[in-house]
């Protein structure tokens, strides 16, 4: 089925060899636990993946911070797979990360899109994101072909493990050949976004809440706003909202609700109800159509609507949107930000 549907995609990252998940499929599918190691944007595309490989394929997975697992003394098996995710190819953290779990038996799979990179002769096996060169430093493109290859594996790893029916398959990979026509309309969001923007570059902080697959997305969306315009930035499961950062708004907190219709939205209206009663300013980015969120929020976004385990694809776009266009209102260089560098390597 994915060979037959294969042609019909036309992401860039769908040309990727996934070559290197068939050659492993057995361990993947017998695989215990599947940890996932990476650093920064690469990270919460480990994040997306949780929810996915979980959902679809019904394995355990651990996201980890490459930074921090690395000076552990993680409790890893033969049995256990270590997907190591990054951009660049070249972080150190992660480099080490990957070490210390081949040390101790594991299976290494890795997500890189720079072609011969150390953490991509390092692994086991792996694929490639082939997502292009990333121009500026914070990762945009690559955060979107991550997580299609993670998608991919979650479906194939899914499927083979009976966890993910045949006509479920059919109708994801459907929908995943529909996605380049919708992230292209989100890109058409520029100049709304661009018109938000202005109201809010010169504020100091700024909150972002999403659950479930969104969850991801909101930590993305504060990263970006963080790394390229220096504007502090908090993400947060919107349920841990009651849970401390209520504390914080007041008429002067943006915060940026992902909303889009999916199992969660109930519960998402009702936070930002929460929200409002304490008179924060929301940015809510929804699905096109929705009729209730309007009337709460003070900016409304609307992206077009998809599966709910590919909505991260579409609903990370109007962020990266918004950091892009307050960073250059604020006169930040977008493209080389001021203490990062494009691999860590130390
Ligand atoms: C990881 C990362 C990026 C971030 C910045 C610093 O890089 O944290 O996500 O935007 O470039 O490094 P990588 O391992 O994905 O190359």
């Amino acid at each position: 089925i994915l060979d037959s549907m294969r042609g019909r995609l036309e992401l860039e990252a769908a040309h990727l060899n996934m070559g290197g998940v068939r050659a492993y499929e057995r361990k993947f599918v017998n695989a215990d636990r599947i940890i996932i190691v990476a650093c920064g944007t690469s990270w919460h595309a480990g994040l997306v993946a949780e929810y996915l490989l979980e959902d679809l394929a019904r394995i355990p997975v651990e996201v980890e911070y490459a930074s921090e697992f690395r000076y552990r003394n993680p409790v890893i098996t033969e049995r256990d797979i270590v997907i190591a995710i990054s951009q660049s190819g070249e972080t150190a953290d992660t480099l080490a990360a990957i070490e210390l779990a081949k040390s101790r038996g594991a299976t290494i799979f890795g997500i890189c899109n720079v072609v011969g990179s150390s953490i991509a002769r390092a692994t086991d096996a792996g694929a490639y994101t082939h997502a292009g060169p990333e121009i500026g430093v914070a990762s945009t493109k690559a955060f979107t072909a991550q997580v299609t290859v993670l998608t991919l594996l979650a479906m194939i790893v899914g499927h083979k493990r009976g966890t993910l029916t045949d006509s479920k398959l059919r109708e994801l990979m459907v929908e995943l050949s529909n996605i380049p026509a919708k992230v292209e309309k989100a890109l058409l969001l520029n100049d709304q976004i661009e018109r938000i923007s202005e109201t809010f570059k010169d504020v100091p902080n700024f909150l972002y809440l999403g659950r479930g697959y969104n969850f991801p997305v909101a930590l993305e969306g504060a990263l970006k706003l963080k790394e390229i315009s220096y504007i502090h930035a908090e993400g947060y499961p919107a349920a841990e909202m009651k849970h401390g950062p209520i504390a914080l708004i007041d008429e002067n907190m943006p915060v940026v609700v992902i909303a889009t219709k999916d199992s969660s939205y109930e519960k998402v209206v009702s936070n930002i109800q929460e929200v409002k009663a304490r008179k924060g300013r929301i940015i809510a980015v929804v699905t096109e159509g929705d009729t209730t969120i309007p009337d709460m929020a003070e900016f409304t976004i609307e992206v077009p609507a998809t599966s709910e385990v590919l909505m991260p694809l579409v609903s990370v776009v109007p962020l990266q949107l918004l950091s892009y266009h307050i960073a250059v209102m604020r006169g930040c260089n977008v493209d080389q930000p001021r203490n990062l560098a494009k691999s860590v390597t130390v």
